[in-house]
């Protein structure tokens, strides 16, 4: 294969379609004004320079136009595209900041500059230049560099099993076969509509949705946040035709729904159950929510399975048996195998093991982390760390080898990470997170908690201690106070024995 085509960020987009390609509140972007905005945001970066040679850029913006433009204007210049989470504290966006060697900043013009106050001067501080994004757009369209297809684009932050998240780099290659295999696994059409709710620091919202939807030319809806009554309404009217989410959005769905007068309830559950395509994934999706789904829409869901080092890996068919509480059969270009501890692959069905993936879906790196990155392959396989099983060829995820890993609402969370900040309040001596089975959540952040002598500490204040120091979903939702942790021969927190509790 050449490698060094005219990789422009995306080859397959059709800039000349004078389709709608967003809708922003009211006001909708032609494929072709959509170009034009990344042209001069891509050239305002460039300036003088011809390429902006792998560059970190970070941006913090909610899901918008210009966010897009962003996004693809980075990656047209050459750049890697670094996007931040806009809910994040301002310590972790402190260590994105620095973990990347980010240089430049774009903000977006509709945040109220005062919230800003706080990451204008950590930018001060590391010398990263803030630019706001209106000032970036360049008149003057500049060249754009011809870029190999082997180049980083693309920086997402994942907690782990390490007290930090890592910057997971992707490169074009890796991006375009993360997309691909879904255009033709989903069967994407150019008269697709998607809402796009979902966090734009992760692969669910980034590549799943907002990347496949332009590579096919269809039409996103973009939403700040997720404005379920919005949504809702735009799904009563048939706006949508494909639905992709997080369980416990389908969950606050279902919550919602019950609520509402049978004749309206009706029409929204029509809305679904006329879509071509309702899709869950991120974390598990019990066999309760999707018969529960299938019951009230009539939709039956698509579970894929996936993670920000190797975007989708395993998916239920779009034609063909969509089976309760298991993932599917790997996606095309993608290849999946169970290990067993020693080492071998697993043949046939029923034994459980753990999933290793390759294939150019696959991420390049942990960014200036070689240890991670090397300890993380084993003879070209990307250890997931997931353990599943095979039925009849379909996959069923059974768990983590971490316990440290929590899935929340879809995000994953490091129990190691919101130990390590509970560890720096004043009245904590010991803790230990971990993820408690939760309806809504999936697993709820629990902390257990073992206090300095004479101190006392209620869950109200702890959460409002934590506002400051991480995001609100990291944030544990309960809380117990213990006399002591239990702990094996080698001094090690037994967290088995603390989900007993
Ligand atoms: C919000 N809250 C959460 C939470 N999200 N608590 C725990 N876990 C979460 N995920 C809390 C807030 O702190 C707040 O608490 C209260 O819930 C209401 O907040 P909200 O912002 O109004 O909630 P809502 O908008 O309903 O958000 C829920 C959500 C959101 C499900 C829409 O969590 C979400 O967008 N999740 C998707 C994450 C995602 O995209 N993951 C994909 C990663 S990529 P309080 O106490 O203040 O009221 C990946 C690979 C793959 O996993 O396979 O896709
Ligand atoms: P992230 O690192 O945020 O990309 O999260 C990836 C992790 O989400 C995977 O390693 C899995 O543990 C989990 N995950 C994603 N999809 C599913 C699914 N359908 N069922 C169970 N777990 C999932």
């Amino acid at each position: 294969m050449n490698t060094t085509t005219n990789m422009r960020p995306f080859p397959a987009i059709n800039y000349s379609n004078n389709a709608v390609a967003l809708n922003e509140d009211a006001a909708q972007w032609t494929y072709t004004e959509l170009r034009q905005h990344i042209d001069r945001l891509a050239s305002g970066l460039l300036g003088k320079a011809r390429d902006l040679k792998e560059e970190r850029i970070a941006f913090f913006m909610p899901a918008s136009v210009n966010y897009v433009a962003t996004l693809l204007g980075i990656w047209r210049a050459g750049g890697i595209a670094v996007p931040l989470n806009i809910a994040a504290a301002m310590p972790e966006i402190e260590h994105a900041l620095s973990c990347a060697k980010v240089t430049r900043l774009v903000v977006g013009i509709s945040s109220p500059a005062e919230s800003l106050t706080p990451l204008f001067s950590l930018c001060r501080g590391l010398n990263i230049e803030v630019l706001n994004f209106s000032d970036v757009l360049s008149d003057k369209i500049m060249v754009m560099p011809e870029l190999d297809i082997e180049r980083r684009a693309m920086m997402l932050f994942t907690s782990g099993t390490t007290n930090k998240p890592k910057g997971v780099v992707s490169t074009h290659k890796n991006i375009r076969a993360q997309i691909t295999t879904l255009l033709e696994a989903w069967n994407w059409q150019v008269e697709d509509s998607i809402p796009l709710f979902l966090p734009l620091h992760h692969i669910h919202g980034i590549i799943n949705v907002l990347c496949c939807a332009l590579w096919i030319g269809a039409r996103v809806t973009l939403f700040a946040r997720f404005d379920m009554g919005t949504i809702l309404a735009r799904v009563e009217d048939r706006d949508y035709s494909v639905f992709m989410a997080v369980p416990t959005i389908y969950v606050k769905i279902i919550g919602e729904l019950e609520k509402l007068p049978e004749p309206r309830r009706k029409r929204i559950c029509t809305g679904f159950k006329d879509m071509r395509l309702n899709i869950s994934g991120s974390a598990a999706c019990p066999v309760k929510l999707y018969n529960q789904w299938k019951e009230l829409t009539g939709q039956t869901l698509l579970e894929r399975y996936g993670m920000t080092e190797i975007g989708m890996g395993i998916s239920n068919p779009y034609f063909g048996e969509r089976r309760a509480g298991a993932v599917g059969v790997p996606l095309p270009g993608v290849e999946a195998e169970l290990f067993d501890e020693a080492g071998n692959i697993i043949e046939g069905d029923d034994t459980p093991g753990e999933i290793r993936i390759r294939g150019d879906n696959v991420f390049l790196e942990y960014w200036d982390n070689p240890k991670a990155t090397e300890d993380s392959f084993i003879d070209g396989w990307f250890c997931t760390g997931d353990v599943a099983v095979r039925e009849t060829g379909y996959y069923r995820i059974m768990g983590r080898s971490s316990v440290d890993i929590i899935k929340s609402g879809g995000y994953k969370l490091s129990a190691l990470e919101i130990e390590g900040t509970l560890l720096t309040h004043e009245s904590v001596a010991e803790c230990a997170v971990i993820g408690v089975e939760d309806e809504t959540w999936g697993e709820a952040v629990t902390a257990f908690v073992v206090l300095k002598p004479e101190q006392v500490l209620e869950y109200a204040a702890l959460k409002r201690w934590c506002e400051t120091r991480m995001s609100p979903y990291k944030i544990p939702k309960h809380l117990r106070v213990v006399e002591s942790l239990p702990r094996n021969a080698m001094g090690k927190v037994m967290k088995p024995e603390l989900k007993k509790l």
